[in-house]
């Protein structure tokens, strides 16, 4: 017996030999959107109305179980029946209702499978409560059902942590009850509930489990260490009261408890901020120039260098199933690139990223490195990542030109330089783009395109491809110095230099940006990095620096002094053998003084929120700049940009969404504010005065 009320019914329902199996089908990934969720309480009324039914199967077609919430519903008045009352009428079914898993079951889709009585998943699914990545915390009832099942630090650990787990793991916690072999996910459901109906085993709702009570030690450690992780964004903390709740009181007052700080939760600027980044993050890969080009073939790619950026570019892609080929200038270099790669991939089977008899394929089979560019003949693609001089990149492709077979794509993963350049070097200019990665670039989830004047668009749409294969976020940029992420970083470093001149020390400053939100200080990032990357790349821009531009040479001091970070132990900071982060260094706060003295400043104090609206206005203005000469295409390109590869804090949003949730206006007159003190620096954008003409905000950029 089939119910299927109207042709676009996102669920239906199938009754076989007393089991009725529930299929919500709402592609792409089954999300619980308005309909979803009054088709579920209309079919779960059913239940009760057919007697023939002694279990329910609830199962999702297509290539996943629920991803949760409607997300793109968030926005709108929340319209009734709410999810919570849903899991509500799961749980409450007279006869044992079996969740079925395949693919990711998330958020309020995890929910959804708590309401039943049973849970079974495939081997390869994985299940998660992420709801924090979006600013909120589980509000279907996770907060009150997950620690019921599974002990609260566990619960604690995937509401505050937000990653899903394996099904393996699952099984042990005691949230699924068996593991099937993919593919055999509805028969073995249809099976379970059979035996449940044979052996007479009645329904199992999770509300009328006791929650354990942490004991107080426990629980404040816990507390702690959510505090330490949570950096300022305020989901996991709130999870915790959920938490809270459900130990001290009864599971109704845990549910209200839990809907009242959702409320306060997605009220919050927080979840606005994480909600853009999450749908700006697929918005991103939406580039008209590719919009129904194919991307070309990938199988071989090559490498040229071993350095940092060649290894974590080979171990990526090797580890997205290429094959690779590297180059390097020597024998002994080749043999250390190789080492070095194979030290990533062990490390990738050591976090379960890679089992080991991948890792055995892979370096019998897959990657091998030499001296010679002719093993590179049949790449499909190969990128450059050596040294960064125009000289070298011209002798390297000019090279690449002669030997690569026609159609295979010419990238150079240059930071700076200039792809159209590097283009006219080959016979083969619309087969030449940038990738550009972030090191180590088989962490950095960030990876510009850069696309050149004469760059194709299949081959624009093939570096996105290879983005999403190695697990990428590509955002399309133009060509400038520096393109999107490092053009910006110049100039909000020059801002941030100017602090400096005016009195505050490059320790306020990491303070203040830190405080703010950013993982990392940008001069402790600096010294990460390596002080002479920057040096190199001002003594190559000094021909071309305006006299007019306050420079501030403490940096170039430092590097004169063989201070190139902590690679060398001392940079901005003094590194300890072995220690995690560096200490301050009054020698460098002298050399600060010193360049203050040259250039007849007097130190001056300045507040914490000075530091973060300099910072801010700098780089709302060059990004303004950026959108405007189409560097980036929109806001949210940049927005991508700054998250994923400048440990821009995810819960503000990014640079342009910050910026129209402080108000355009703000960041308009603080600029006219720091004019007076450098009025080389601080131009307003035209764009930024356009938007703020017209009351305006980057967001009304963001489509296009
Ligand atoms: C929640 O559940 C709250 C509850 O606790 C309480 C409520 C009262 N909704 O990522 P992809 C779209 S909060 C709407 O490229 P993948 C996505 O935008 C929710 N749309 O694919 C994209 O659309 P487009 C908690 C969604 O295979 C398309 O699906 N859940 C949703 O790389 C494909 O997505 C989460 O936070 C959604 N929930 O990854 C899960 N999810 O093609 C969030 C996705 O138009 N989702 N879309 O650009 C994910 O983590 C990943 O999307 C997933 C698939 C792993 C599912």
């Amino acid at each position: 017996m089939t119910f299927l009320d109207h042709d676009d019914a996102v669920v239906s329902c199938d009754v076989t030999s007393g089991v009725m199996v529930v299929v919500i089908a709402n592609p792409p990934v089954n999300a619980l959107s308005h309909a979803v969720r009054l088709e579920l309480i209309d079919s779960f009324a059913r239940v009760q109305s057919e007697p023939g039914v002694h279990a329910v199967v609830i199962l999702c077609q297509g290539r996943t179980f629920s991803a949760g919430a409607d997300i793109r519903e968030f926005t709108a008045a929340p319209k009734s029946p709410h999810l919570p009352q849903v899991v509500d009428a799961i749980e409450a079914c007279a006869v044992p209702v079996i969740a079925a898993i395949h693919g990711t079951a998330l958020g309020g889709g995890l929910e959804l499978a708590l309401g039943a009585h049973y849970r079974i998943a495939e081997r390869t699914a994985k299940m998660g409560l992420p709801e924090v990545n979006l600013g909120l915390l589980p509000g279907a009832g996770g907060t009150q059902r997950l620690p019921r099942l599974i002990g609260v630090e566990a619960a604690a650990q995937v509401m505050t942590g937000g990653d899903p787990v394996l099904a393996k793991d699952a099984k042990e916690l005691g949230l699924i009850d068996l593991i099937v072999e993919p593919g055999r996910l509805k028969q073995a459901a249809i099976s379970f509930a059979q035996d449940l109906i044979v052996t007479g085993t009645s329904v199992r709702p999770t509300r009328e489990m006791t929650c354990e009570v942490l004991e107080k030690t426990r629980w404040e450690v816990l507390k702690s260490s959510v505090a330490t992780r949570a950096k300022g964004s305020t989901a996991p903390l709130a999870c915790l009261d959920a938490l809270d709740a459900a130990m001290h009181g009864s599971f109704e007052a845990g549910l209200a408890q839990e809907r009242a700080l959702f409320g306060q939760l997605k009220s919050s600027d927080q979840h606005r901020a994480l909600r853009y980044a999450f749908l700006a993050e697929r918005e991103v890969g939406k580039v008209p120039m590719i919009t129904g080009v194919a991307p070309r073939g990938l199988d071989q790619i090559g490498v040229i260098g071993g350095g940092t950026m060649g290894v974590g570019i080979a171990a990526s892609a090797l580890m997205a199933g290429l094959g690779v080929r590297l180059i390097e200038v020597s024998e002994d270099a080749a043999h250390r690139a190789e080492v070095a790669v194979a030290r990533v991939l062990d490390g990738a089977v050591k976090r379960w990223k890679l089992s080991p008899q991948q890792l055995d394929e892979i370096l019998e089979h897959r990657f091998g490195s030499d001296v010679e560019y002719a093993g590179l003949a049949d790449a499909d693609l190969v990128i450059e990542a050596a040294f960064e001089s125009m000289d070298v990149k011209r002798e390297i492709f000019s090279q690449l030109d002669a030997i690569c077979k026609p159609g295979a794509i010419l990238a150079s993963n240059t930071s700076y330089l200039d792809i159209n350049e590097i283009a006219r070097t080959t016979n083969r200019p619309s087969d030449v783009l940038g990738l550009h990665f972030f090191s180590p670039a088989h962490v950095m989830r960030l990876l510009e395109v850069v696309v050149g004047d004469t760059t194709s668009a299949d081959a624009v749409a093939t570096g996105f491809a290879l983005a999403k294969r190695m697990k990428k976020i590509a955002v399309r940029a133009g060509v400038c110095d520096g393109f999107i992420g490092n053009r910006i970083l110049s100039h909000y470093q020059k801002a941030i230099n100017g602090a400096v001149l005016h009195g505050a020390s490059p320790y306020d400053v990491d303070q203040a940006l830190k405080r703010f939100g950013l993982a990392m200080g940008p001069f402790a990032v600096s010294d990460l990095a390596g002080l002479d990357i920057g040096w190199a790349n001002r003594k190559r821009l000094a021909p071309a620096r305006d006299p007019a531009e306050t420079y501030a040479a403490f940096a170039d001091v430092l590097c004169e002094m063989g201070r190139f970070g902590r690679k060398t132990g001392r940079g901005f900071y003094i590194y300890e053998e072995g220690a995690k982060s560096g200490c301050p260094d009054p020698e460098v706060e002298e050399i600060v003084a010193q360049e203050r003295a040259r250039k007849g400043r007097t130190a001056r104090d300045m507040s914490a929120q000075e530091i973060v609206d300099r910072y801010m206005a700098a780089m709302a203005n060059e990004a303004a700049r950026v959108i405007e000469e189409g560097i980036a295409l929109r806001p949210l390109d940049v927005d991508v940009t700054l998250l994923n590869g400048y440990g821009f804090p995810r819960w503000r949003g990014g640079p342009m969404h910050f910026a129209d949730t402080v108000g355009l206006s703000k960041i308009l007159n603080d600029i006219k504010r720091f004019q007076e003190e450098d009025a080389h620096l601080w131009q307003p954008a035209q764009l930024l005065e356009r938007l703020v003409a017209t009351g305006e905000g980057f967001e009304s950029l963001n489509s296009i």
